[in-house]
């Protein structure tokens, strides 16, 4: 299918992904650009807000992630944060210049109960000021998807992390299928898609190319694909891992905005690693939203004042409120 003269496809083989991620990195970066411009004529970029709204103590083994009970992070477990909490976190970050208000909970799943019912109040607030609401609880039934629906969730992140053969070396106690359903479950209840996954956990290019081809091969491109460079934390399998190289980056997120040329590429986890030359080229090669605030879940993000002055003084304009609540 052609979309505003780029051609948006489905069936994506590993040899032409793998082609494109090893294109020299400046073609590589060009063709994006263009594939990005076409699309996204405004060129601005999406502020978007991320609030851990219950952390740590989860039961899952993800091998990156600070929040399993299992390794000895130095995260505490803690209870799920009040409707007002939340909501006041949320205000702020609108005020900040955020258009997507995003929490996350380590869960391995969502309960039916009274935590989730505030959840779905989270959400309707956070709707109520105009912001889109997108949330990460684990996976969901079809119900609770409706419900998360029906309150005016925008989106819901549950990312793929890696590619299926990776897979079973990052996580052992849910698997790709289970993924893949409660993706589908998402979809089915006319929610948007945000799925990405996490680069330098010790895949191959291959890994990564596959990851992007599974999540361009589905019958509908997620809406919005987060690009996650690992940040190694203490306690956690991967504490050891070596940082991913900038140019990684660009080129997943530059093969990212090639394969889904309307979706929302977010330059997420790992920006404290990158200098602001490499922040800049992600953006180039079709990046067009970044987490801001001095935290991401657990772990550091650049510092707001940082953020607005890279983006003034590049001269990229944020994207502007919705009118539609
Ligand atoms: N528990 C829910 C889940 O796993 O779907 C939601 C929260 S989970 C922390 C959201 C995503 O954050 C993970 O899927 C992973 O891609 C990303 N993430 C977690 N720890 C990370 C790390 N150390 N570095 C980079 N990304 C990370
Ligand atoms: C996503 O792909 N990245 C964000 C968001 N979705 C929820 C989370 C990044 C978390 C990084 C580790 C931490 O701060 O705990
Ligand atoms: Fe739990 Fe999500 Fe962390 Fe996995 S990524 S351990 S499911 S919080």
């Amino acid at each position: 299918m052609l979309f505003l003269g780029v051609s948006v496809r489905h069936d994506w083989s590993l040899a032409e992904v793998r082609a494109l991620y090893k294109l020299p990195l400046l073609e590589l970066v060009y063709r994006a650009q263009t594939v990005h411009r076409a699309v996204f004529q405004e060129n601005k970029v999406q502020l978007c807000s991320l609030l851990s709204i219950k952390t740590g103590g989860c039961p899952e083994d993800c091998a990156y992630c600070p929040q399993a009970a299992r390794y000895k992070t130095g995260v505490q477990a803690e209870k799920l944060m009040s409707v007002p909490e939340v909501l006041k976190s949320a205000s702020q970050a609108r005020a900040a210049g955020a258009t997507r208000f995003c929490m996350g909970a380590a869960w391995r799943e969502v309960k039916d109960g009274p935590q989730f019912d505030s959840v779905l109040e989270m959400v309707r607030g956070v709707r109520a000021m105009g912001m889109e609401a997108c949330a990460t609880l684990g996976m969901v039934s079809d119900a609770q998807a409706r419900r998360l629906k029906d309150a005016g969730l925008t989106a819901y992140n549950h990312n793929l992390d890696t590619s299926s053969e990776h897979y079973e070396d990052i996580i052992s106690t849910r698997t790709y299928q289970d993924r893949l359903n409660t993706l589908a479950r998402v979809r089915d209840a006319g929610i948007s898609v945000c799925c990405g996954g996490i680069i330098g956990m010790g895949e191959s290019v291959d890994d990564r190319c596959n990851l992007l081809r599974t999540l361009a091969n589905q019958e509908m491109h997620p809406e919005s694909v987060p690009i996650n460079a690992l940040v190694p934390v203490a306690g956690t399998p991967l504490a050891e891992q070596k940082r991913v190289e900038s140019v990684e980056m660009v080129r997943t997120i530059a093969t990212a905005r090639i394969l889904m040329p309307q979706s929302m590429v977010r330059l997420s986890a790992g920006r404290m690693q990158m200098n602001e030359e490499a922040q800049l080229l992600c953006m180039m090669a079709g990046a067009n939203s970044l987490f801001f605030g001095e935290k991401l879940l657990t772990t550091g993000n650049p510092e707001y004042t940082q953020d607005m002055a890279l983006l003034e003084k590049a001269g990229i304009r944020p994207l502007e409120p919705r009118q539609e609540p």
